[in-house]
């Protein structure tokens, strides 16, 4: 359950946030596949509330789930089955975001495929879950029914969060209901999931529920293959919950990961580019074979969950996001997620994002499909990171390197740094406000490389700086710093 059962040479988890099946199934075929990504994290498949206002369809009604019913602003669940068969295809698997804590905040209303849900009530007649479904005053003592104190593990676990009707998991039924659903996702040939707000739940539920999950369909997957698990549990320290508490039953997302390397590669508090050589175990982080890393989520982009404006570094940031993506590619640690956006205005008042909720680009609620332009970036809202030649050719680099330990350590000090991946691969950084100009060891046999940052390596012609590496290993490396890029990757 801590593997992400990638295709052999495949690297790389894309958070496709708010795509359409659709879309992620051409994806797949036209891009992912032949990019060497290894999978896809795809919004929350079940039905969800439809929110009007006073937010009108926010991306996060689909954190607000009405039943278990496979209709969603994504598509409905011919759209999801042809998806998943589609991208297993191309060798690119898919992990589905389950939000199995609670169902929706209060109110009343139809959901995304029609049912009926009454949150006052507590009914969600398509489930069917009833009252005696949800953790009520027995079990929370808080004033207001929600967390009050993250300092209080009970109630974290068992309260609700943010007003959402939280769900009873201690009980059998609720279990059985919560682990019907996952397995119709398996069965269907998923590779695993996300786990939505696990701080949430008790570790000893979760482990009852996973453990009552079928093997992964065979028709995909070699035989006794368990689904891919990662937790969501922020863990910035400073809570009785850690993420550890977790680790036995599956990857947990590591929060601190790209709140620091923001910190580093933004130079806030005297960071150094150097410190970076012992990232991740050495920066007090979950051990490498337990964490899910990413350098922005769909929440910490727009100031929800955790890290702050200051250190959080989004599309946005193009020139430092591209540089925190390569970075965590390149280097040894953790299993990597990539962000794939859509955009929006951002209008921050009083440290608040004001157009924090705003969905993905649609018409009239009707999420829009991907228009891919003839130089592979995608139209209309969807800024598609995961296109970015210095995104999409680090994949590549991480594919190639995945296997190989982290050597040839060079740094000036400060904010110059280079490093190889045994002797298959080297990138250097130039995060200094001047040029770089140095001759170093990359590890690799003597060749003509092409950087695959500044340019693509086509057959037989580089569009890209070229890299002469001798006969001893060593190459001249400049990079300046107002350059669109200020770092370079050569590859065998
Ligand atoms: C919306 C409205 C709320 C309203 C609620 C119910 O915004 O005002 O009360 O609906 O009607 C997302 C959005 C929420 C949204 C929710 C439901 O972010 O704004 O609420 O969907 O539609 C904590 C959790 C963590 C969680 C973050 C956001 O521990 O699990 O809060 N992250 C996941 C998802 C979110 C999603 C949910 C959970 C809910 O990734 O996208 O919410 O399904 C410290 C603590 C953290 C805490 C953090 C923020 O850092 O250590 O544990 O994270 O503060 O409070
Ligand atoms: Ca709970």
């Amino acid at each position: 359950n801590k593997s992400p059962h990638c295709h052999n040479g495949r690297f790389g988890i894309v958070h496709l946030f708010e795509w359409r099946w659709a879309d992620i199934a051409a994806e797949c075929e036209r891009w992912l596949g032949p990019k060497n990504f290894c999978g896809v994290q795809i919004s929350p498949p079940n039905e969800h509330r439809i929110i009007d206002s006073p937010d009108y369809r926010p991306w996060y009604q689909r954190y607000q789930p009405v039943s278990y019913k496979l209709d969603s602003r994504s598509g409905n669940e011919q759209e999801l089955r042809d998806m998943v068969e589609r991208c297993n295809k191309a060798g690119v698997r898919i992990y589905a975001d389950l939000v199995i804590n609670h169902m929706t905040g209060g109110g009343q209303g139809q959901g995304s495929s029609g049912s009926y849900w009454n949150a006052d009530s507590l009914s969600y007649p398509a489930v069917p879950f009833g009252s005696g479904d949800f953790n009520g005053r027995d079990v929370c003592n808080t004033g207001s029914g929600n967390i009050e104190n993250y300092n209080d593990a009970n109630q974290v676990r068992n309260c609700r969060l943010l007003g959402l009707r939280d769900l009873r998991l201690g009980k059998d039924y609720v279990r059985g209901k919560v682990a019907d659903y996952i397995n119709n996702l398996i069965d269907m040939g998923m590779a695993g999931f996300r786990v939505d707000a696990v701080k949430h739940m008790w570790p000893g539920d979760l482990q009852n529920i996973y453990s009552r999950l079928k093997n992964l369909n065979s028709r995909y997957f070699l035989s006794n293959s368990r689904p891919f698990i990662f937790q969501e549990v922020i863990d910035m320290g400073g809570e009785p919950i850690k993420g550890t508490d977790y680790t036995h039953l599956g990857q947990v997302t590591e929060f601190k990961y790209g709140k620091e390397l923001g910190d580093v590669i933004r130079k806030n508090n005297g960071q150094r580019l150097r410190y970076l050589r012992n990232f991740g175990e050495g920066w007090g982080m979950l051990r490498s074979g337990d964490s899910l890393v990413f350098v922005d989520n769909h929440d910490n982009q727009r100031g929800h969950g955790a890290g702050g404006y200051g250190s959080i570094l989004t599309h946005a940031d193009s020139k430092m996001y591209k540089m925190a993506n390569a970075f965590m590619m390149a280097f040894p640690y953790g299993t990597v997620r990539i962000m794939s956006s859509y955009s929006w205005q951002r209008n921050i008042q009083g440290g608040k994002d004001k157009n924090d909720w705003i969905g993905p680009p649609s018409n009239g609620g009707n999420t829009k499909s991907v228009p891919i332009n003839a130089d592979n970036t995608c139209g209309d809202g969807w800024v598609c990171e995961h296109r970015w030649r210095q995104i999409y050719n680090m994949v590549s680099f991480g594919a190639k390197s995945q296997n190989e330990p982290l050597r040839n350590w060079w740094d000036n000090g400060w904010q110059q740094v280079a490093f190889s991946r045994g002797n298959k691969a080297f990138i250097a950084f130039n995060n200094e406000d001047r040029e770089m100009d140095v001759t170093l060891q990359t590890g690799l046999p003597a060749g003509t490389y092409c950087d695959i940052v500044s340019g693509q390596n086509g057959k037989g012609n580089c569009s890209g700086k070229t890299i002469y590496v001798g006969n001893d290993g060593r190459a001249r490396i400049q990079i300046s710093n107002r350059a669109d890029d200020s770092f370079i990757a050569i590859m065998v």
